[in-house]
């Protein structure tokens, strides 16, 4: 039989019709495949020599969803609707001949829902199934918050609708949504599948009319309520994971069409929101990441078979940990015997807690921590195809290290900084080798934070700089390329954002009021209990050592030295900007703190007024964007969009907004420019606009179109 377009190929097997589909790489419903898709169904279907017909995917997946890129042409408006997929899936469902689905790789999305279309549906066992779209602020657009509960039940549905984790085929067999794990050949497996079906005579079976697992309206209730609660504590502003719910809960009160219209008014809903429209952007921005100007695919990259990482505090032994998850064994020294039993005995207890909480087995524990082998000595040192340096943060001990990194490792070894702020080329300096030297800013705890500012320095190696990307995703992370300006990307960033914080305090807002307004925001935490956790300490000797280097005119941050001359370091002195009963991470308001911010605000002068949610918001979130302008001008970014994933993955910026310079681009970047420039007039002339934010503003341009401009797509 003739293909009937090239991505979609149809042949027959054994009286089984089987259709391929082949848009690599992950088989998209891209525009033509859904159109494939239902030309074959009904070629097969007036086939007499077909009984049964199998639509598997080519290549290394099944589908993987709709096309994500489609999304943005339907809310501009230049692409009308995703009908030929609905077509397709009414023509699968509707074929008076068996549809087998095979699934390999990942069935998501639109994948998953085409599958459950289908009449069964069969699975190689490292296969995955899922509802993702919440991950892209939306929820699942065909039919899969209604055939969904029909196969696995309410609960299982609203899970995998609401929380867009995905399963494996094992479990998916155990919910029903699969009907037969194949091992060996998947296509072979399906065909003979299919053949059985077709020999038993039974018509094809359709999902939507399968309802005994809707039968119990008191239990689907409760599994509503219960995913209601679970998913409302978790969003916090984000809208998805409840349209999810909604969209389930129709499946249990209305018909299968009435409730097909629903989930589809509420999808369109979330197409057209800001949140989609931010998470689908953090969705391409999370790729393009990956590619950098200059640096070829086919760059030469070391393997990463042993590493070594120096010091065993808690960025050390963190990054000990993100090595040795990875199966990459690792050799951890310390100066001391006492510091790398510390050190190692932090490690263990928190593999034990994670142990505890039944996320990793005792075996795998175990496992892990024969990966890390502790010592005194550089003697191994050699073996390493990495090392990397996290000593305590200072210029003098970096430099010493580095000199002896230079003559114990390997020539072709990477010498990696985990400094957060230091000059990498003056670090390097001290080797025979700057070539082999770059930055890796691990995000404390480091085994955990899914963020890896890479820092290339002036002379760093493009074969190095290739295999920290790709290191970066074997540690589970996502590595950003940043250049070598003072804090790097994040911590430059953060710092202004910081100073506004504390401002504002001095100006008139209370403690719990600038952390809850921007926790309400979206922020994982407030920046005042981030400053009380990583310990207040740290930016007051920076804020002491570096003076020479503030912005010009900026006020010194008074109540934060003051809280800091009182021993008041944070949760680990127990006190900080708030108090943290003995034992407790849990932050209790202090009036102590109230008092010292309004006695340094009267020696300062400053009139103390009543400062509202929407001012914190903007004196803070806008320090951001005016900084990131001025790095990505400077060229220590290369794109918007990678701020916006330093600032998702390394500083718990809300996904659905994007990242900040999305997040200006969602406010306007004319607002935003207007406001940075009142503000300079207001506070000083640390707020002068960056000039990249002037001419953004006076072009009535957007963030995302200089990334464009910039770096044009392959
Ligand atoms: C949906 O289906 C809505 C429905 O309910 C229907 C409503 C009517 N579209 O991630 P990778 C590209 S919403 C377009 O690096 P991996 C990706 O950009 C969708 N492109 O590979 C990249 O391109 P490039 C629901 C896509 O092996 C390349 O493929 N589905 C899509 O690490 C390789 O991707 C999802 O949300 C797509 N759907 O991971 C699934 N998917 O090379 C989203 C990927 O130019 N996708 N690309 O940078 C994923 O989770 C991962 O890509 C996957 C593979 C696990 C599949």
């Amino acid at each position: 039989m003739q293909p009937d377009n090239e991505l979609v190929t149809v042949t027959t097997r054994e009286g089984v019709g089987v259709i391929t589909i082949n848009n690599p790489p992950v088989n998209a419903l891209s525009p033509g495949v859904p159109e494939g898709i239902t030309a074959a169904v009904k070629a097969l279907q007036d086939d007499r020599s077909v009984q049964a017909i199998v639509l598997i995917g080519g290549g290394r997946t099944f589908i993987a969803g709709a096309d994500i890129k489609e999304f943005e042409k339907i809310t501009s408006g230049q692409k009308r609707d995703l009908s030929p997929m609905r077509n397709m899936l009414v023509a699968l469902e509707g074929c008076p001949k068996p549809i087998i689905a095979a699934i390999h790789g990942t069935a998501f999305g639109g994948g998953l829902e085409t599958a459950m279309v289908c009449h069964y549906r069969v699975a190689s066992p490292s296969a995955q199934v899922g509802q993702p779209e919440v991950k892209l602020g939306l929820i699942p657009g065909a039919g899969g918050t209604q055939r969904l509960p029909r196969l696995a039940g309410v609960a299982k549905a609203s899970e995998m609708c609401g929380g867009g984790q995905p399963i494996g085929a094992a479990d998916a067999l155990q919910f029903g949504i699969i009907d037969r794990v194949i091992e060996g050949d998947l296509l072979s497996g399906a065909v003979t599948f299919a053949r059985e079906v077709a020999a038993s005579g039974n018509p094809p079976r359709k999902t939507r009319d399968l309802n005994d697992k809707l039968a119990d309206a008191a239990a689907n209730a409760q599994a509503i309520a219960a995913a209601r609660d679970a998913f409302h504590k978790r969003a916090r502003g984000f809208l998805a994971p409840l349209k999810a719910i909604e969209a389930v809960e129709a499946a249990t009160k209305l018909s299968f069409d009435e409730g097909c219209k629903k989930e589809r008014e509420l999808f369109e809903e979330c197409l057209f929101s800001d949140q989609s429209k931010a998470l689908v952007h953090v969705f391409f921005a999370e790729r393009a990441v990956s590619k950098i100007p200059g640096l070829p695919k086919d760059t030469p990259q070391i393997p990463i078979r042993r590493a070594a990482v120096v010091g065993a505090g808690t960025m050390g032994g963190g990054i000990t940990m993100a090595y040795a998850n990875a199966g990459i064994p690792v050799l951890l020294k310390e100066a001391s015997q006492e510091a790398l039993d510390r050190g190692l005995a932090k490690i263990t207890s928190n593999y034990a807690a994670t142990v505890k909480k039944g996320k990793l087995t005792q075996q795998q524990m175990d496992q892990r921590l024969a990966l890390i082998q502790p010592t005194l000595t550089y003697d191994r040192f050699s073996e390493a195809d990495i090392v990397v340096e996290a000593v305590f943060e200072g210029m003098e001990l970096k430099k010493k290290v580095f000199a002896e990194l230079n003559s114990v490792a390997r020539p072709d070894a990477i010498l990696a900084s985990n400094t957060s702020t230091l000059d990498i080329d003056e670090i390097a300096s001290v080797t025979s080798r700057p070539q082999q030297v770059i930055g890796h800013h691990f995000f404390s705890p480091a085994n955990v934070m899914r963020l890896l500012e890479i820092v290339r320095g002036k002379q760093s190696s493009p074969s190095v700089i290739a295999t920290s990307l790709s290191l970066a995703k074997t540690l589970g992370k996502t590595g950003v390329l940043v250049g070598n300006c003072r804090g790097f990307v994040g911590n430059r960033m953060f710092a202004a954002y910081q100073r506004e914080a504390q401002f504002l305090l001095e100006e008139g807002a209370s403690v719990e009021q600038v952390d809850a307004a921007l926790v309400e925001f979206g922020m994982a935490m407030g920046p005042l209990a981030v400053g009380d956790l990583a310990g207040l300490d740290v930016s007051w000797r920076i804020r002491k050592e570096y003076k020479h280097l503030r912005p010009p005119g900026l006020r010194d941050a008074l109540a934060a030295d003051r809280l800091c001359e009182l021993g008041r370091f944070g949760q680990k002195t127990g006190a900080g900007w708030y108090r943290y009963p003995e034992g407790s991470r849990s932050p209790v308001p202090d009036p102590e703190v109230e008092k010292i911010i309004a006695d340094c605000a009267r020696a300062a002068g400053i009139q103390r007024r009543a400062i509202n949610a929407e001012e914190i918001i903007e004196r803070t979130i806008f320090a951001l964007v005016n900084e990131g302008a001025k790095i990505l001008e400077e060229g220590f970014a290369l794109r918007a969009s990678d701020i916006d994933i330093v600032y998702i993955h390394g500083y718990g910026f809300p996904a659905w907004r994007g990242g900040p310079m999305r997040y200006a681009d969602t406010v306007g970047i004319d607002r935003v420019y207007q406001r940075v420039c009142q503000f300079e007039k207001q506070h000083g002339p640390w707020w002068t606009p960056a000039p990249l934010l002037a001419q953004l503003a006076a072009g009535r341009k957007t963030f995302a179109a200089f990334d464009q401009e910039k770096t044009p797509a392959a």
